[in-house]
């Protein structure tokens, strides 16, 4: 028996897992890691089961090559130059790219990703962003002047915590990293502080909570003016950083009484009243919405209301409020103005965020003719005919391609329509470090997990795949050396730091630089070089932390190899105005396009709620399409039903199974009457609707994809989000 430690990669919470291997390399036990200074020990049920899932005896281990609508197993080689000729027979503009969830948690999908796009030579990029949390993005880059400027609630200061479309107790955690999110909450009203959530269902966070507020799906955005408005009317503003447009976000929101607003989102006016009135009494106090607030047809604009809340009160970047993470592979950000519309989609004309075309788009541009339509499409991690809007529509389209590649460990219902299939090697094989999520932790922390056990012989690390694959787009052949690909970046990104002034490297050689680096493959030399030259690290960083101080053991590789359970670098400190990217250096308040948009919101204040709107929802153990195959994990209070409150059920003679219908599909759905749900909406899980694919386990509990009703024809204009909540539906008896 060994023991080793590793950051678990399934969810945003980074838990720290101590996992005990027989000499076989068999996983024997997973727990909680004790020592690491984040996590503490926490883990949840998937965690536990990661030596399950890992060991899954349907996971692919060789390349799967599709001919005549057979599989077979083929090498390495054979497999690339598949891709290759694959590829070579499209060109760039009528190809396509979807990175799927478990990209932004890899290494290879944080380093590789950007390349291969880059090597496509397309604007037909695609991810699970539209479906998630592209409205995030777009408010933040127009109101702090960068994507990824996110804050997040001080979770373990905080006071008041308002917390919007967002069930921690399933989810574990989103755009705020946080390990024991449901402990994190428990210690906020032990030492007397107060949560409020917001959600049309009664849900396990709410139940925890000191207030439950039901709310109108997709309505979040009518109860965040009426607060902002409140705050404005009853001179409750506190502004604490540099900002432009208080005037204008003021006569914005002018219509927006608590009046109007209670009629639009179903909250009472009296209580929107209160909950502006107690955001601005609050010593400290954090307003955090999530999922159920993005993936709705007013998404970034809830997004913005979001933070203007958080500025008004005085609650922006302050201990206890909302807070930027300074994570320790961050790069310097550079002033320009940022914009979303640089390009549009080729057929319904939609807006590019953030460099990617909408998911909701994606089918509309493989199937209508003409040119730059998709011909070829290479998936990374993804599973969009579950998990994008009308799935179905997707499901046909993708098998219209010429070419298409997946790199992913399953056989599932999107990859079943791919000629290649790559699948990267097991979660124990492949180093881990969270480049994404711990830009969105809430205390700064790092930890570099090395891989537990050894590759096979000849078998490609997911970052290797992915070098290749981008050698191959740009035309360097299935032959070409990966490595090559990692000295060029490796060198751009030296030779830049090196150029810029107030770099602490300004002047240095490259390539003595280079020569400093270690790591053992080109992803951990790339780890290296950021950490090296990021805030904390041993070329020069400027961030003191308790256990390294100034400049003295700063980070490297090596030194997070040396502390296997990670690093606490400390509580979020204040980062404003040095951490605004704007052009103004103040946070933008009312930024054009949002103004704009505003009047769409303000349109719909007097609509009327008619009929059952359709909403999701996230079981504990689930990770939304690719987790059902873990026998432990499926099952029990993990199924796939639609919540009804019993009063609708009763008036619509509804019993065991029901009918749904939406603009975009129908389906017959198992009953789950519940009074944690609202009047008028009902709830189901996304991720279900099993078909066709190599998962034994998850065939026989198939269930069926929420994505067969939800309407890809309808998006968050601003971010070209996908619509999931508060999607129009008729119910009957099956
Ligand atoms: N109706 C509805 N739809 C939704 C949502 C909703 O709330 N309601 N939520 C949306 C959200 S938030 C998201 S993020 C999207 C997710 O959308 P997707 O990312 O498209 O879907 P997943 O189900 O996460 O699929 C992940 C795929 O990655 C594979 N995989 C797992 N680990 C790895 C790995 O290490 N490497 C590689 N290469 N592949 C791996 C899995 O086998 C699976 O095929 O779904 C969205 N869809
Ligand atoms: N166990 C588990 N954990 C996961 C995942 C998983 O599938 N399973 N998926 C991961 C992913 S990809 C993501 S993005 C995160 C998401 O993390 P969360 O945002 O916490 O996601 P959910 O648990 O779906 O919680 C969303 C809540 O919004 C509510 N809701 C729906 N519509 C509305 C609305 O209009 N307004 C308001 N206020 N609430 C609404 C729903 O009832 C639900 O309780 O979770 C991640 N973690
Ligand atoms: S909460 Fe998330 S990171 Fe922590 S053990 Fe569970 S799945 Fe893994
Ligand atoms: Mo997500």
């Amino acid at each position: 028996m060994r023991t080793a430690h590793r950051t678990c990669p399934l969810c945003e919470a980074v838990c720290g897992l101590t996992i005990t291997l027989d000499e076989d390399g068999r996983v024997a036990g997973v727990r909680g890691d004790d020592a690491d200074p984040f996590s503490k020990g926490f883990i949840c049920p998937k965690g536990a089961s990661l030596g399950r899932l890992d060991e899954d005896p349907d996971r692919l281990t060789r390349p799967l090559i599709r001919e005549g609508g057979e599989w077979r197993e083929a090498s390495w080689q054979e497999a690339f130059e598949a891709v290759e000729r694959g590829l070579a027979a499209v060109p760039g503009p009528a190809r396509a790219v979807y990175l799927g969830n478990p990209s932004a948690h890899t290494m290879a999908g944080a380093l590789y990703a950007a390349p291969l796009i880059r090597a496509m030579g397309t604007r037909q990029v695609y991810s699970a962003s539209t479906a998630d949390q592209m409205p995030k993005h777009v408010a933040a880059g127009l109101m702090f002047g960068h994507p990824l400027t996110i804050p997040v609630p001080d979770l373990d200061r905080t006071g008041y915590l308002l917390m919007l479309g967002a069930n921690p107790l399933e989810s574990n955690g989103s755009l705020c990293t946080a390990p024991d999110f449901p402990g994190r909450l428990k210690a906020l009203r032990r030492r007397g502080g107060k949560l409020v959530v917001v959600d049309p269902r009664r849900t396990r966070t709410a139940a925890l909570a000191d207030e439950h507020v039901f709310v109108r799906p997709g309505t979040d955005a009518f109860l965040l003016a009426g607060i902002v408005h409140t705050l404005f009317a009853e001179k409750l503003t506190d502004v604490r950083v540099p900002v432009r447009g208080l005037a204008e976000v003021e006569a914005a929101l002018a219509d927006f009484t608590p009046e109007a607003c209670a009629a639009a989102c179903g909250v009472p006016s009296e209580l929107i009243v209160r909950l502006a009135r107690e955001l601005a009494a609050a010593p400290a106090a954090a307003v955090y919405g999530r999922i159920g607030t993005c993936t709705v047809e007013f998404g970034t604009l809830a997004q913005w209301l979001v933070d203007v809340a958080n500025v008004l009160t005085g609650n922006l970047d302050r201990p206890g409020g909302a807070m930027f993470p300074h994570p320790a592979t961050e790069g310097p950000r550079r002033r320009k103005p940022y914009a979303t519309g640089r390009w549009h989609s080729r057929v319904r004309e939609l807006p590019e965020a953030n460099g990617e075309l909408p998911v909701a788009t994606l089918a509309d541009e493989i199937e209508t003719p003409g040119e730059g339509a998709i011909r070829a499409l290479v998936t990374v991690a993804g599973n969009p005919v579950l998990s994008a809007p009308n799935g179905a529509r997707l499901d046909r389209a993708f098998a219209a391609l010429d070419f298409m590649v997946c790199v992913d460990p399953y056989l599932n219902e999107t990859t079943r329509h791919a000629h290649v299939i790559l699948p990267p090697p097991r979660v124990m094989q492949a180093g881990h470090y969270d480049f994404a999520l711990l830009g969105l932790a809430v205390r700064d922390y790092t930890r570099y997990s090395p891989p537990v056990l050894p590759l096979e012989p000849g078998r490609p690390l997911e970052a290797e795949i992915l070098a290749r694959l981008t050698m191959i787009a740009s035309g360097q052949g299935a032959g070409a050396d990966p490595a090559l690909l990692d000295e060029m970046i490796l060198d751009q990104m030296l030779r830049k730091a090196a150029d810029t002034p107030g770099s602490p490297v300004e002047g240095r050689d490259p390539a003595e630089l280079r020569a400093m680096l270690t790591g053992g493959n080109g992803a951990e030399l790339r780890l290296d070089a950021m950490l090296r030259l990021g805030p904390y690290g041993d070329w020069g960083g400027r961030e003191p932390y308790e256990n390294g101080g100034e400049g003295g053991d700063g980070l490297s590789l090596a030194r997070l190899l040396r502390s296997p359970h990670g690093i606490d670098l400390g509580p979020l400190r204040p980062r404003l105005p040095g951490n605004l990217a704007t052009a103004s250096g103040a946070v933008e308040l009312a930024p054009e396009a949002i103004v704009t948009d505003v009047a769409r919101l303000r349109e719909a204040l007097g609509r009327q709620a008619e009929g059952f709107v359709l909403i999701g929802r996230r079981h504990l153990r689930s990770n939304n399409s690719w987790m059902h195959n873990v026998a432990p994990l499926v099952g029990g209070s993990n199924r796939c039903t639609l919540q009804i409150n019993p009063e609708d059920a009763a008036e619509l003679g509804l019993a065991e199974q029901a009918v749904v219908r939406s603009a975009a599909g129908e389906l017959t759905v198992r009953l789950e009457p519940t009074d944690t749900i609202m009047r008028g909406v009902v709830s189901l899980p996304h991720g279900w609707g099993h078909a066709g694919t190599s998962q034994l386990v998850a065939a026989k509990h198939p269930g069926v994809s929420a994505n067969t009703l939800t309407d890809e024809s309808i998006i968050d204009p601003l971010s070209g989000n996908a619509v999931f909540n508060g999607v129009p539906v008729t119910l009957s008896p099956a």
